[in-house]
């Protein structure tokens, strides 16, 4: 095997690895290969939250510690190897819950700007889930204007960050249950912001020293991410971009095209992106781009505004988050737009020894070595326009060495909640039922969501999609976000036609008899907050128990990396999901707190975190789960094809 194919599973990101080697650019594979992480830090086990320190505590390797030992083992303060990595751990859901949200309130802004007329370009494309919403929040419909009530809407949302008491409104989507035993516990959000800051502050030297009671404040405000700043953020680019819906799409560094004008959208916020999409189709734009020589304009996207774009458009998709640097390395990309989250700093350098112009975006997000276009919600054609004739003129700046694999594989995305449910049940009795019905019939033995990061310390693609396939081989339903979507739509996995290669037969079935992927694109990370309505809409729906904790579901993210991930995995298990991580384990430096996340969380949430590094055995984690959710079910029992009549189903229940 040659060094490049020990990086990936993906022909194009092994060719275009070579192709960087040869060239002499250095990427992430590079680096990853001269520094190894630092052992103590990995573990969560080094603190450097004052000036006394860093202070490391590692626990000695392969010997048992003494008390004697584990007394001596603390920081300058005092603080325990227990206190360090829990402040550790929360920090990064902190930070996660952090970018999450922010997005949600760039959206909220944009929003109600373009409520009251303030933002041209943007208008309200899904007029259904606006009403949905008011309603939802109480909000007074009447004889009113959809401006009127967006703006109700739009103003309602951007309090909730900054509230004080109380609990967030959007809170209320969860199941009765489970909205029950946040409060019991004490865990309900009050208001997104100070739920982080509470973080912060609960961190900060001298302040919190009881694990349990920091990882409690973890789990608060990673709810606060994922039913609020995230749910926010997903609901409000619905109303205003349209709610996705089954769209055929393009994935891999294939999507490039040598006789084109290239530009990648890269990053997470969709606000800029959409109007980008639009002007990209301007006749004068297209007119310039073939004055330059070039045939015409091609939009791709990277990362999670690739799916976002992708969702809403059928734009195309060049690549997840390890081919960030490899999409230059093409030769053929002339402006690569960034926003926010998850951009690498070198993609600059990389820049240089081709031609391509990287484009900031966010006031929030600069870059030594980049071009700033300001994106101006209140003028977003202007920066749109100028952006798009940023890349053109660079077209006739190509330096010649280009080099496009020829991997482009077919995916179908869009499967939004709202989509789902009509699927299954039609525009008329719109309904989980049939997917309820085939969990309880046993076709389909469950549902996991698989999501997240690629991460440069393991083959890229290799964990997301060993995992998936082992999934949906036994008949587990898999929904997918982010990275790990676009892993599946370039392993082929988000057609119709992967059902009869890769799927069980009883999962194969019910894919066949609907028209389904066996995986489901429902968007980008934000978009977790679709996976948790899903959940609740099986819940809901009945059969299945009364409680997220009670269904036959898991979640996973094999190759995570971003803080994002640790905020999205401990909403999903304060949710009350099993949720295994792979790559390493960030609080391994204390066992306590691993076998407080690991254990006790499942007493008092129902969901529960794992570790498992090989993607295959965390499969069958997921899958024991689900098992032993299904046998307290009762549904355990023989995977006989029956017809369920009315008598039979309230049995069931
Ligand atoms: Ni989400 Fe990971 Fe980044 Fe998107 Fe990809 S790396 S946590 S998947 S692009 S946010």
């Amino acid at each position: 095997m040659s060094e490049a194919e020990n990086k990936s599973i993906d022909q194009a990101t092994i060719e275009l690895i070579e192709k960087a080697t040869a060239d002499g650019v250095n990427t992430v594979f590079d680096r990853a290969d001269a520094m190894k992480p630092c052992p103590i830090g990995a573990v969560g086990s080094c603190c450097k939250n004052c000036a006394m320190g860093p202070c490391r505590v590692p626990l000695a390797k392969g010997k048992e510690e003494t008390p004697e030992q584990k007394l001596k083992r603390r920081g300058l303060c005092g603080a325990t190897a227990e206190t360090i990595a829990a402040r550790n751990f929360i920090r990064m859901i902190a930070g996660g819950a952090s970018a999450h949200s922010d997005h949600g309130r760039g959206t909220a802004e944009l929003f109600l700007a373009a409520a009251k007329g303030e933002a041209p370009g943007y208008e309200i494309k899904d007029e259904q889930k606006l009403l949905q919403l008011a309603l939802d929040w109480g909000i007074d419909i009447g004889n009113r204007s959809n401006s009127e009530i967006a703006v109700d809407v739009g103003e309602k949302a951007l309090a909730e960050f900054g509230r004080q008491d109380g609990e967030l409104i959007t809170l209320r989507k969860a199941p009765l249950k489970r909205q029950e035993l946040w409060r019991n516990l004490g865990v309900a959000p009050r208001g997104i912001d100070r739920e982080i800051v509470e973080i912060m502050h609960r961190t900060h030297m001298g302040v919190d020293q009881d694990y349990k009671n920091l990882l409690k404040q973890g789990a608060r405000a990673a709810l606060a991410d994922g039913w609020g700043g995230s749910m926010i953020a997903t609901e409000l680019q619905d109303i205003l971009f349209g709610t996705p819906a089954p769209i055929l799409g393009k994935a891999n560094l294939g999507v490039l095209r040598e006789d084109e004008v290239n530009i990648i959208i890269h990053g997470h916020e969709p606000l800029l992106s959409e109007i980008i999409v639009a002007v990209a189709q301007e006749p004068k734009m297209v007119e310039l781009a073939k004055s330059k020589g070039a045939k015409g304009i091609n939009l791709a996207g990277m990362c999670c505004t690739a799916n976002e774009i992708l969702m809403r458009h059928g734009v195309g998709i060049a690549g997840n988050y390890l081919q960030q640097e490899l999409a230059l390395v093409t030769g053929a990309v002339d402006a690569m737009v960034v926003d926010v989250q998850c951009i690498f700093q070198s993609i600059t350098t990389v820049a240089e020894c081709y031609h391509t112009k990287i484009i900031t975006t966010s006031p929030k997000a600069k870059m030594p070595g980049a071009v700033h276009i300001e994106f101006d919600e209140h003028d977003a054609l202007t920066s749109a326009r100028e952006i798009v004739k940023t890349a053109i003129e660079n077209f006739p700046n190509r330096k010649g060495n280009i080099g496009i694999p020829d991997n482009e594989t077919t995916q179908i995305a869009g499967f939004s909640h709202e989509t789902i449910n009509y699927l299954l049940g039609g525009m008329f009795r719109a309904s989980y039922r049939p997917l309820n019905d085939n969990i309880i019939n046993g076709r389909i033995r469950g549902l996991a969501g698989v999501v997240g990061c690629n991460n440069a310390r393991v083959k890229h693609n290799e964990g997301h999609i060993a995992m998936v396939k082992e999934l949906i081989k036994n008949d587990v339903l898999v929904v997918t976000t982010g990275c790990n979507a676009i892993a599946c739509a370039e392993a082929g996995l988000l057609v119709t036609e992967a059902a009869a290669e890769f799927a069980g037969e009883g999962l194969r079935e019910v894919c066949e008899t609907v028209g389904i992927p066996p995986v489901l694109h429902m968007g980008s990370c934000v978009d977790n907050s679709r996976i948790l309505i899903a959940a609740t809409a099986m819940v809901k729906d009945g059969g299945l128990g009364d409680d997220i904790s009670d269904l036959p579901v898991a979640g996973a993210a094999p190759e995570w990396m971003s803080e994002k991930a640790i905020s999205i995995g401990q909403y999903f298990v304060a949710s009350g999901v099993y949720t295994v991580f792979g790559v390493n384990w960030p609080t391994l430096g204390s066992k306590e707190v691993t076998d407080f996340l690991f254990k006790d969380m499942e007493d008092m949430y129902g969901g529960m975190w794992g570790f498992e590094e090989d993607p295959i055995k965390a499969a069958h984690l997921m899958i024991d789960h689900i098992d032993k959710k299904r046998k307290a079910l009762g549904i355990d029992k023989a995977r006989e094809r029956v017809l369920y009549d009315m008598e039979m189903r309230r049995e069931l229940t």
